[in-house]
């Protein structure tokens, strides 16, 4: 005759079969590279009305490599400085060479969340002056490449991801080792420095796809301190 106690035991330890624990909330890709999973996804809706008003300011543009070849990812600036690449190679500017004016202001949105993520990852302190917006429609991809016309590199820099979902290659600091794929989805962010700071990395050509903030492309956000 069983004991009154053995129908709770049994439930107590009985297998409560697969459970979706989804992906881990943050990652670290390597030593001074974090990802954090979904960071991004409850601002979506304000860094996306933030975004917007930026861009009819500040519209994305086609920029030229300095080897001539257009880009396939269409950008903009806000901040202080913005990133530029033309025929006379990569650099910041504060100005807007479309028209001559500042970049837009940074978004308060937009600061608070780069700051917490690099706090978060344990940079305290950073105060990006730039902040590239990066535009993929299908197709658009971003050759590997380091992040090096900053002027201090013990500086971090913070990405963060809107809209369609993109595989990210994570290399090394030589371009010869074979570069790691992440699939960045909406709302994820990254923030790497120290020792990553100088990693190869890229982004392969973005698949077809609807979302429902941001229609059919990817945004993505780097924030920088250039100068
Ligand atoms: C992108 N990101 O995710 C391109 N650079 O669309 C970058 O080039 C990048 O995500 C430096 C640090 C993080 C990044
Ligand atoms: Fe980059």
């Amino acid at each position: 005759m069983p004991a009154r106690g053995d129908r709770f035991t049994a439930d107590l330890f009985a297998d409560p079969g697969p459970i979706d624990v989804g992906l881990p909330a943050q990652q670290v890709l390597a030593p001074g590279a974090l990802l954090m999973r979904g960071m991004a996804t409850l601002p979506a809706d304000a860094l996306f009305a933030d975004l917007n008003a930026v861009l009819s300011q500040a519209p994305l543009r086609r920029m030229i490599t300095p080897g001539g070849l257009p880009m396939s990812v269409v950008m903009s600036n806000c901040g202080p400085v913005g990133w530029i690449s033309d025929r006379t190679g990569y650099r910041y500017e504060s100005a807007d060479p479309e028209n001559g004016c500042q970049w837009p202001p940074m978004p308060a949105s937009f600061r608070a969340l780069a700051t917490g993520a690099a706090a978060n990852a344990g940079f305290e302190g950073f105060d990006p002056d730039a902040c590239l917006i990066n535009c993929y429609v299908p197709g658009a991809r971003l050759s590997l490449h380091q992040d090096r016309d900053e002027r201090d590199f013990s500086q971090p820099i913070v990405s963060v991801s809107l809209g369609l979902p993109a595989v990210f290659l994570f290399g090394g600091v030589a371009r010869s080792e074979k570069p790691a794929r992440v699939t960045l989805n909406h709302g994820d962010v990254i923030a790497w420095g120290g020792a990553s700071r100088l990693r190869y990395h890229g982004v392969l050509a973005l698949k077809d796809g609807q979302h429902p903030l941001t229609g059919g492309c990817r945004f993505n956000l780097t924030f920088r301190r250039a100068r």
